[in-house]
């Protein structure tokens, strides 16, 4: 096995080199997943783990398109290898193929690295997966076997010319950096409390003095929320020592009050320093424009609306170096506050768009037309819906049928994880169910219940194509 030869050093590697194994996989309709390149020439046992892993994580109904725009089908993972000790990012595409089922073949291209040196792939990730998109474009005919060779060491010699980032940033644990800010009286940490569901303290919250750092867990990762107190005295100290507050940071909110209408300049000159700044260090983290204290009582105010919008308008013209998101916000309504900190946090997870491609398989053979899987502390880690409507409905309602289910619980009158509503024509399901013995929620909107009875077929199908990327959540 594989574990051996790297104990004694594997031929062919430099030692120094983080990237330990390059495969290049196919799925041909006679023999199911078959390496075709792998470097270096490891045991064909220890080829084909990598083969089956990478292409059974998105095999299925429906990934071959008949032919037709197959060149959109690409997805890309960081998956645990754990029978040889490896974890790799996989890109999953399809190759073009007029005599294949469905005129194509399923592809992976994978890099491995040692389980250790996984932060490798998270630092690199956003070049690594550039690389791997440029390769797989070039493979994406049919080829002769020597041109195959031919990319792939260009490959190879790519990677090699960039591998040079020391992994000596080991960590067990990764960190993600997530940055609140906004001006004074915006709500940060009002917003930060109400994530963490904690009513209670909300009536106690004082003006931030400095910064407020805090640490949450996740799914194997620590992200550390840093409230940035926006009085102004602080925020002329932030930019004076930026390379302390405003380096590494890997996803940033910026609150606005929209009740304030005097401070909107001033808050909007507060998002442009900071972008400026975050600018000038390179760093492009995805942004999450929150537009808070869109109480109940306002929300349907035109005047409001128009303004946000306008707004949204005027950040999104000005901006266009950073993946912009917006949300309207309010304490009033938990979920609007979980779904804007749930969708930036996504944002982190290189396996987001995996993620949803299972839970709209899971949805299709349920019939459902909208579904969300959600983290024990009420984080979505995914979501999927038919259409928009749908799927504001399915995020509307959420919380509602969650925390009925918790009520339930709590007096213990459920004999199952499960349960179905009845609205008419909607039925919601909600299933709790464990992986790794970390607790999960599912709901689903199904259009009929006919498919009820397969349900745990198709969910322990799920967890199973799951279960691999929820350690490497983000
Ligand atoms: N109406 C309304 N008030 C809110 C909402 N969120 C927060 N507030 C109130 O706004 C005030 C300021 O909230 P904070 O969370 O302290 O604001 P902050 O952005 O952390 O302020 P600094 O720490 O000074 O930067 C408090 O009185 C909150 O009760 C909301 O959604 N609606
Ligand atoms: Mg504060």
């Amino acid at each position: 096995m594989l574990n051996f030869l790297i104990g004694a050093n594997l031929r062919g590697i430099d030692k120094k080199s983080v990237i330990v194994i390059v495969e290049f996989s196919i799925f041909i309709d006679e023999s199911g997943p078959t390496p075709i390149y792998c470097h270096p020439k490891i045991e064909e046992e220890d080829q084909m783990d990598i083969a089956m892993k990478s292409i059974s994580l998105l095999m299925g109904e429906g990934v071959y398109q008949n032919g037709y725009a197959y060149e959109n089908v690409k997805y890309f993972g960081i998956l645990p290898f754990p029978d040889i000790n490896m974890v790799g990012i996989t890109y999953f595409f399809l190759i073009k193929d007029p005599n294949a089922r469905g005129k194509a073949k399923a592809a992976t291209l994978t890099i491995l690295v040692k389980e250790k040196d996984t932060n490798f792939l998270y630092e690199n990730v956003k070049t690594l997966r550039v690389l791997l998109d440029r390769t797989a474009v070039k493979l994406q005919n049919p080829l002769p076997d020597n041109k195959v060779k031919e990319i792939m060491e260009d490959f190879r010699e790519e990677l090699e010319h960039f591998d040079l980032t020391d992994p000596t940033t080991n960590k067990l644990i990764k960190k993600m950096k997530i940055i609140f800010n906004g001006l004074d009286n915006s709500g940060k940490t009002s917003f930060l409390t109400n994530v963490q569901q904690r009513y209670s303290e909300l009536i106690g919250i004082t003006a931030t003095k400095g910064i407020q750092r805090q640490q949450r867990r996740l799914l194997g990762t620590d992200l550390l929320e840093w409230d940035f107190g926006g009085q102004e005295n602080y925020r002329t100290n932030y930019f004076k020592n930026a390379e302390i507050y405003l380096s590494e940071v890997d996803l940033m909110f910026y609150i606005i009050d929209i009740q304030d209408e005097k401070r909107i300049e001033e808050a909007q000159s507060y998002l442009h320093q900071l972008l400026t700044t975050l600018d000038s260090f390179k760093q492009y983290p995805p942004i999450i424009i929150v537009f808070h204290k869109f109480d109940p009582d306002i929300q349907t105010d035109l005047d409001v609306l128009e303004r946000i919008n306008n707004y949204k308008k005027h950040i999104k013209d000005s901006y266009t170096k950073w993946v912009l998101k917006f949300f309207n916000t309010t304490i009033f309504d938990h979920w609007t506050i979980i779904s804007a900190f749930s969708y930036g946090i996504a944002q982190l997870s290189p396996n987001r768009e995996i993620f949803r491609k299972h839970l709209k398989w899971i949805s299709r053979k349920m019939n459902a037309s909208a579904g969300l899987l959600v983290a024990k502390n009420s984080i979505i880690l995914s979501d999927y819906s038919e259409n928009a409507v749908v799927g504001k409905f399915i995020e509307l309602s959420e919380s509602n049928f969650y925390n009925i289910f918790l009520k339930f619980e709590e007096f213990d009158i459920l004999n199952d994880d499960f349960v179905v509503w009845e609205f008419g024509n909607i039925n919601i399901v909600l299933k709790k169910f464990y992986i790794d013995r970390k607790e999960f929620f599912l709901l689903l909107q199904l259009k009929d219940i006919e498919s009820l009875p397969k349900f745990d077929g198709y969910l322990s199908k799920f967890k199973n194509k799951i279960r691999p990327l929820i350690k490497n959540y983000i």
